[in-house]
């Protein structure tokens, strides 16, 4: 398999998740607002604007067996009610395939659901911090700071994106902020 020379080497920067290429995804808040614990506070937010909240820039060198893919994401601060911004989250369609995300700037959590147990963790993401998602574990990012968090992600080519599984039920836990803290709920 020949790669395309022109993503072999790519530059970013830490604190804004810019890529010198890629493929660009936004998500503004209306977009998501269903990824939210409680949607309706969307509505009663003192402002017309649909801010984004999350970008995601996506580097594919090539398709093979043993290929890899990465990204680039950056979560803007900001909160629905007590519940930070966060990803919609996912499941990989390869459902087997894990994910290693390295944190850049800011701080935040990654929210891991285990499709089989259901077993959920609460994983520290910033700057300075790796976490390995094993197969089969929904993952959803979520910035519990006043800064963007930014993180690195790498998986394999064939995983691919399944938003539905989880889109339906969403997580089961929840991470909002109590006594000014980032706190792990039920749903
Ligand atoms: C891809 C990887 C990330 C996410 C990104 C946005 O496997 O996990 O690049 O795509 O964090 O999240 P989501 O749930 O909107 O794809
Ligand atoms: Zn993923």
């Amino acid at each position: 398999m020949t790669h395309p020379t022109d993503l072999i080497s790519v530059s970013y920067d830490e604190l804004t998740a810019n890529l010198s290429k890629g493929k660009i995804v936004e998500r503004r808040l209306s977009e998501i607002r269903d990824s939210f614990l409680n949607p309706d506070l969307i509505d009663k937010m003192p402002t017309d604007e649909d801010p984004i909240v999350y970008r995601v820039t996506a580097v594919e060198p090539s398709n093979g067996t043993g290929d890899l893919h990465y990204g680039l994401g950056i979560i803007y601060p900001g909160k629905v009610g007590p519940e930070y911004f966060l990803t919609k989250g996912h499941l990989h369609q390869a459902r087997e395939t894990a994910e290693v995300y390295i944190g850049l700037s800011g701080e935040g959590y990654m929210l891991l659901e285990n499709e089989k147990t259901l077993e959920t963790r609460m994983e520290p993401l910033g700057k300075g911090q790796i976490v390995y998602v094993p197969g089969h574990t929904a993952h959803r990012t979520v910035n519990t700071g006043d800064k963007p968090l930014t993180y690195f992600g790498v998986y394999p080519a064939n995983a691919g994106h399944d938003y539905g599984a989880i889109g339906k039920r969403n997580f089961l836990k929840v991470i909002v902020e109590e006594n000014g803290k980032p706190t792990l709920k039920d749903r």
